[in-house]
């Protein structure tokens, strides 16, 4: 059974499910939700995500909407072994701190400041850690690089600089 993947790949939260997805060998359908036309509005979408936000997965029938429980999900199903959710409580807890730390401060701050920020030339420690991620985690170019690449360009032209 295929697993129905609502995205924008624009949306920070869905390429962290397609990079995971990358990482586990899981391939999705992918469904294009253009948030820009609101369709994530429509009463379609609403019966799927009543709170109307992507990333949704739907395995089977089975629907989840947070991007952090789709990773874990994922992990949890689809990992050969437990090195990207681990079992033991310790090792686990530190994951589940990172999610929650993102989920609850460092994404709505980014999203607060995103059309301010000139770029992560002047923030050196950040751009070492991107760089990083592009060698090392798999399928970046393609799960990620994209989708911030239009993510950029929507900045761009909300900003009117394109
Ligand atoms: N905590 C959620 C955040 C999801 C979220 O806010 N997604 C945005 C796109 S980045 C969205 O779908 N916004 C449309 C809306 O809220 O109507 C997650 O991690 O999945």
């Amino acid at each position: 059974m295929p697993l129905d993947l609502y995205y924008l790949d624009a949306s920070p939260p869905v390429r962290a499910v397609l990079l995971a997805g990358k990482t586990l060998g899981v391939e999705f359908n992918l469904k294009f939700v253009d948030l820009f036309k609101l369709e994530q509005r429509s009463p379609e979408f609403l019966k799927i995500n009543p709170r109307h936000t992507v990333p949704t997965l739907v395995d089977d029938g089975f629907v989840l909407w947070d991007s952090h429980a789709i990773v874990g999900y994922l992990a949890n199903k689809y990992g050969k072994d437990d090195s990207l959710y681990p079992k033991d409580p310790k090792a686990r807890a530190i994951v589940d701190e990172m999610l929650h730390f993102d989920n609850g401060t460092l994404f709505p701050r980014l999203r607060n400041i995103t059309c301010l920020v000139p770029g992560i030339a002047s923030h050196p420690k950040l751009a070492a850690w991107v760089e990083k991620c592009k060698r090392n985690m798999v399928g970046y170019e393609e799960a990620n690089q994209k989708g911030l690449d239009n993510f950029n360009l929507y900045v761009r032209k909300a900003r009117g600089e394109a």
